[in-house]
């Protein structure tokens, strides 16, 4: 097999404008025209409003490439398109090959007569998905949520990503492009069709691995291969074989196994599997290369106390899911490169998570996505492409469409250790799906969801992926009332009562549900994310930019909202944006912490959202940039293995302490709490040593401080939470009676002494004459990493934080450019 990348240099079109521009592939439109200056930074200001003549154009993409005649010998010639966004119709030297109509296939197209030795000429003619869709609508109308507020269609009838056309948290930037590799492929006699690996945990704990091997053989002679299981170079099987018809199956046992584990519960280690086909010269014909973990995942419902359980287990072990939504990681899908994947799932394993959902209304992701999370142990859970909208079941071409789109994608994606379930689509159960077809309610009927969700993909992923769990929908009632898509007994829920509903944080405490694969709150970027798309004259919440990058139509309001319920006003912008990111974390660290303390009966915690794919105010713990915003510092804690968090009781002046652990065994260790007046003065402390269950919640005690708050006031006591195994701090918490924003905060008086490590990295020491709530410290104009940031210091305590800053600075200037403050200094 020859192939020959058509990835590169390109020519893009635009004929009524009479554009002509260079242009990258893979990419799209709005990325070749902001390469070729053609248009302003789509994401600054309100730019996006002048743009959106480009979503309602059609594009032509074209180029040269030489091809020798021994290339046009082969068997077969193939173009491969991995994926073309959307409406494409595509033309060799003049010759009309084909039509496309879906972005998360894989086009190939036998081309072989239209090509000729010397140079030939690709073109490929995007049409723009708005009049196509415009025209579906005459025919059939699909309703869908919020079309005409932040979502500009719903694209229902497209099999394009639906957030593409605008959603809460992302811009209206409808694109086109040749948004994956393509490539021509010379093949002969035969090449490798798929690979199918399934693996069976025996009893005595070897487990018996399974690969069928399927070939595409355009020959009768008998080919030969190779198959070579093996960890870290050190082979574990190999088998050379002779292939007559086009499919083979081994079966092999792995003695001592080396199971792949979630994060935190163990290793990934990763075999890898390469199979290699030759010809009868013994010259290599094709090749596949994959990473297999071995593993079993499994999502348990069984009956219990509560109704049915919704968790899930690796190798048999239950395990408390802990994670975040993720949404595609830019606005321009096709420029999302293989570090961008890295900075935003390490930052995911970073904080402790365990699982990431990848949600339904962007993208099947690219395969380093997949690679990642294998590697980092980030367990998936991977909506199918369907979401907060009607989809016409009933028309064949559609489901024929959709068919083949799910089974490439469960054939691309089914044997990453990390993959944990299928689902159907987000939120369709939630009020859409229901006795007809609506436009006013917007619903769709039962009949016509069942053909998709629970016929059409629970029969692909049983037939190209058994091992896999599938689940219809999130969320999702399996029992009694499929309408009853909150019941607290079984399935999975999105909790939006907090935000959406306006319910204060302390509501979470009554919430009881099963796994909650969706909750979440809002914050404004920081400033330095904030000036790269304002001028000065924006930096206000409520100027026309401001709001402009605010696409939840409560947004701003419901942010000041509760900010005001919590805190005291923030004087002035960069402070409210601060001050919003302390909220945002403090409401979901309220939440997860309830939620661990209520396991087993509760198995999950999926916050939304993980990044966002512009800069913009969002439910994201990740901003555009990847820069952690406070809630990500506070999931690192909340998300921690071992779990030490109080539930305080302002009628009987309480304070419960719970331990929470997610480990697979018992530890021991110690619990010290410290009393303390707001100005951080110690009033009383204890500390006792605490046997912690593996994967289990105790409360260790409950201490009774009424006599204290009648001795120094309600507003001005705080409890210090630390929990030491081995003498390391491993967790530690804070617990008020008061709301910060009724405490007489004092000046901190932060002292810091800044030691240079290494040429990239500093060790900050940070101290407090009182005490300073959610301190944190900020380079003024420019990025760093940070060891932890948003962090309570009283009187005695010392932070250590260790900061990598982007650009080399001397002590001098990182100690001009450092600022440390806390929530004080937001008002
Ligand atoms: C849920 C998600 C998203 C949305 C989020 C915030 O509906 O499924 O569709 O962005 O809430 O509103």
């Amino acid at each position: 097999m020859k192939k020959i990348s058509l990835n590169g240099s390109w020519q893009l079109k635009q004929q009524e404008k009479g554009i002509e521009v260079s242009a990258q592939v893979p990419g799209c439109v709005h990325t070749d025209l902001i390469a070729a200056k053609k248009i302003d930074d789509p994401f600054y200001r309100n730019n996006e409003e002048k743009l959106m003549w480009i979503g309602e154009s059609d594009w032509e993409y074209q180029r040269k490439f030489e091809l020798t005649a021994d290339f046009l010998e082969a068997d077969k010639v193939l173009l491969n398109c991995k994926g073309l966004d959307t409406l494409a119709t595509i033309f060799i030297n003049g010759n009309k090959i084909a039509r496309t109509n879906n972005m998360y296939r894989c086009w190939e197209f036998e081309v072989k007569d239209y090509l000729k030795a010397g140079q030939n000429e690709l073109k490929i003619y995007f049409a723009s998905p708005l009049p196509y869709l415009a025209e579906k609508d005459q025919e059939f109308f699909l309703p869908a949520w919020s079309v005409g507020d932040h979502r500009l269609h719903s694209g229902s009838w497209l099999r394009k990503q639906p957030s593409n056309f605008g959603w809460d948290w992302g811009p209206m930037l409808v694109t086109m492009g040749i948004w994956q590799d393509i490539e021509l492929i010379a093949l002969n006699q035969a090449r490798i069709e798929e690979v199918v690996t399934n693996q069976e945990h025996l009893a005595d704990g070897q487990i018996e691995v399974t690969v069928e091997l399927v070939v595409e053989k355009l020959t009768k002679t008998a080919i030969t291969g190779q198959l070579e299981f093996s960890l870290a170079e050190q082979q574990v099987y190999q088998q050379d074989f002779k292939l007559s018809d086009n499919v083979i199956e081994f079966k092999f046992k792995v003695a001592k196994p080396e199971l792949w584990w979630p994060n935190g519960m163990g290793k990934q280690p990763l075999y890898d599997l390469k199979v290699t086909i030759f010809d009868k010269n013994g010259s290599n014909l094709d090749n596949i290369q994959q990473k297999i973990g071995l593993r079993k995942l499994e999502l348990i419902r069984e009956d219990d106390q509560w109704g049915q359980s919704f968790k899930f287990a690796a190798n048999g072990k239950e395990f408390f899911a802990k994670g975040a939504n993720w949404i595609p990681a830019d606005a321009f899908v096709s420029r999302v490169t293989p570090a961008d994947y890295r900075k935003l799932l390490e930052s995911a394993a970073a904080a402790n998570m365990n699982m990431i959902r990848v949600w339904g209304g962007g993208l099947y992701e690219k395969d380093v996505f997949y690679d990642i999370c294998d590697e980092l142990g980030l367990t998936v859970w991977q909506d199918f492409i369907f979401a907060c909208g009607t989809y016409p079941g009933f028309d064949d071409d559609f489901m024929e469409n959709v068919k083949i789109e799910a089974i490439e994608n469960v054939k691309r994606i089914r044997h990453h250790a990390s993959l944990a379930l299928w689902c159907g689509n987000n939120e369709i159960e939630q009020g859409i799906a229901g006795e007809e077809w609506d436009k006013e309610k917007i619903t769709m009927p039962w009949s016509d969801y069942k053909k998709i969700f629970d016929e059409l993909l629970p029969e692909v992923v049983a037939k190209y992926d058994p091992d896999t769990d599938y689940w219809p929908s999130s969320p999702h009632s399996p029992l009694g009332d499929r309408n009853d898509f909150y019941n607290p007994k079984w399935g999975d829920v999105h909790v939006w009562d907090v935000w959406h509903g306006k319910k204060p944080f302390e509501w979470y405490r009554n919430c009881e549900h099963r796994f909650n694969s969706e909750f979440g709150f809002q914050s404004f970027p920081e400033p330095q994310t904030v000036a790269t798309y304002t001028a000065p004259e924006d930096r206000n919440i409520t100027s026309y930019v401001m709001e402009h990058h605010q696409r939840s139509g409560i947004g701003n309001t419901t942010i000041m909202q509760y900010m005001l319920d919590w805190f005291r006003l923030p004087t002035d912008f960069e402070d409210v944006l601060w001050a919003s990111q302390i909220l945002q974390g403090l409401g979901i660290k309220y939440a997860v912490e309830h939620w661990r303390r209520g396991m087993p009966r509760g198995m999950g915690t999926l916050y939304w959202q993980l990044n966002d794919n512009w800069p913009v105010a969002s439910w994201s713990s990740l901003d555009y940039y990847g820069r952690w915003k406070a809630l990500h510092y506070m999931a690192r804690k909340f998300y921690a293995p071992l779990l030490i968090s109080g539930v305080e009781n302002n009628s009987d002046s309480t304070v419960e302490i719970h331990l929470t652990s997610d480990k697979l065994s018992d530890v021991t260790g110690e619990v010290s709490w410290q009393l303390r007046t707001v100005a951080g003065k110690l009033i009383v402390e204890d500390s006792f040593a605490a046997a912690i269950k593996a994967q289990s919640n105790q409360l260790v005690k409950k201490i009774d401080l009424s006599k204290y708050v009648a001795d120094y006031g309600i507003r001005n006591l705080m409890l210090f939470l630390e929990l030491k195994v081995a003498g390391k701090s491993v967790s530690d918490n804070f617990v008020s009676f008061a709301k910060p924003k009724h405490m007489e905060l004092l000046e901190p008086d932060f002292k810091t002494e800044i030691t240079k490590i290494t040429t990239a990295k500093y060790k900050i020491k940070i101290t407090a004459a009182k005490t300073a709530l959610w301190t944190w410290l900020e380079l003024k104009n420019q990025s760093a990493n940070y060891s932890d940031n948003f962090i309570h210091l009283y009187p005695g305590k010392t932070a250590e934080i260790i900061l990598e800053p982007e650009c080399d600075l001397t002590a001098a200037e990182l100690q001009s450019e450092l600022k440390v403050r806390s929530l004080i200094d937001t008002y």
